[in-house]
């Protein structure tokens, strides 16, 4: 049984993962109002996992993440302007426009890269840890990624040599692949592996492993903190699955806010969770559930639940109009910045 976190704890953590929720509310908008095009990824219905697990690291600490990566750049604390105004392939970007959604990352705050190859994370976060383990100062890097990393045989290699050379590597595996089934809807699954249990894989390698339900703070908050300490005190890899339903806005190809801007009334009982997402409202969406976690706490919760909204809403309205107000990259500057 795991123990439940302190209340100020998951007042923080709601604030996070609130602000990733309308920070990707905001870039639906952006593309559906035709600011920006093309393919992207949505981290909704995951933010427990990415929230609760990127606050237990430290500054000098280092992550790398995948394709599905907004979350965890807003968690590592990027500012949210120059987060979206990357998504939209604008100057005043992260990376000044050049990287986009796929490959958003914030070197400055030790978010090393982001990569669209899946696996990617893996060795690359496998490089990150070797480099922290040269530091000897204690530090570790993180690596997120999806189950069908481990599809990819660049993932068995830098498992085997992270093992081998004892790298501080948290291995954070997001499984969203429950309900993805449903292909009549559109759903496809993305994992299609022999081995029927993830972490037989790691196992193999002599890597710690753990499940837990990723839409928990409490649970994922152990798991990483164990893993962390496990990592710092110089024992090698361990690795953590985050079991999430699969967000039904992520199952067409393309992402849709199928669940709606996220009405927090739902938490209190003042809007219906109803229709065809009546499930996912109820059981799988960690914002809510969280917030109603909150709301039993005192009769004062729902004020300053609503404070943190209007906090959160007021600061991707600033996000918004600094994305707009960037420009598109200068077509006489595209030969800058390449590495090669
Ligand atoms: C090496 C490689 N093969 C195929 C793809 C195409 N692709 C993009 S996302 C994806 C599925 C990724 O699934 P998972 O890693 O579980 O992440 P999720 O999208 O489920 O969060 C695939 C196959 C790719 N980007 N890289
Ligand atoms: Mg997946």
């Amino acid at each position: 049984m795991t123990t439940a976190l302190p209340e100020d704890r998951l007042w923080h953590l709601f604030e996070m993962m609130l602000l990733m929720r309308r920070f990707e509310e905001s870039v639906v908008k952006m593309n559906v109002e035709n600011h920006f095009t093309g393919h992207y990824h949505l981290y909704i219905g995951q933010e427990a996992t990415g929230a609760a697990a990127i606050a237990q690291l430290e500054a000098r600490d280092t992550i790398t993440a995948t394709h599905r990566n907004h979350g965890h750049v807003i968690a590592r604390g990027a500012e949210p302007g120059p987060a979206l105004a990357e998504i939209m392939g604008r100057a005043g970007g992260l990376s000044l426009g050049r990287g986009g959604t796929i490959h958003l990352s914030d070197p400055a705050l030790g978010f090393l890269s982001t990569s669209g190859v899946v696996g990617g994370s893996i060795s690359l976060g496998a490089g990150g840890a070797f480099a922290r383990k040269m530091k000897k100062d204690g530090s570790v890097h993180m690596a997120c990624f999806g189950d069908s990393a481990l599809e990819e045989g660049v993932a068995y290699e830098a498992l085997n040599i992270s093992s081998l050379w004892k790298l501080p590597i948290v291995l954070l595996c997001e499984n969203n692949s429950a309900d993805a089934w449903d292909k009549s809807r559109g759903g496809y699954t993305s994992l299609v592996h022999a081995a029927n249990d993830l972490r037989s894989i790691p196992g193999a390698m002599g890597i710690p492993s753990i499940r837990i339900d990723g839409t928990e703070v409490d649970e994922v908050h152990a798991a990483v903190a164990e893993a962390i300490a496990h990592c710092r005190s110089g024992k090698g890899p361990m690795f953590i699955e985050a079991m999430t339903r699969r967000w039904a806005g992520s199952a067409p190809l393309w992402p849709e806010l199928s669940t709606g801007v996220t009405d927090l009334k739902m938490a209190t009982g003042e809007a219906p969770m109803s229709g065809e997402h009546k499930a996912w409202y109820e059981e799988n969406d960690p914002v809510l559930k969280l917030a109603r976690r909150l709301l039993k706490t005192s009769p004062q919760a729902k004020d300053r639940m609503w404070e943190l909204d209007r906090k959160a809403i007021a600061r991707m309205q600033a996000a918004e109009k600094f994305a707009i107000d960037s420009p598109m990259p200068a077509p006489q500057t595209a030969l800058e910045h390449v590495f090669a």
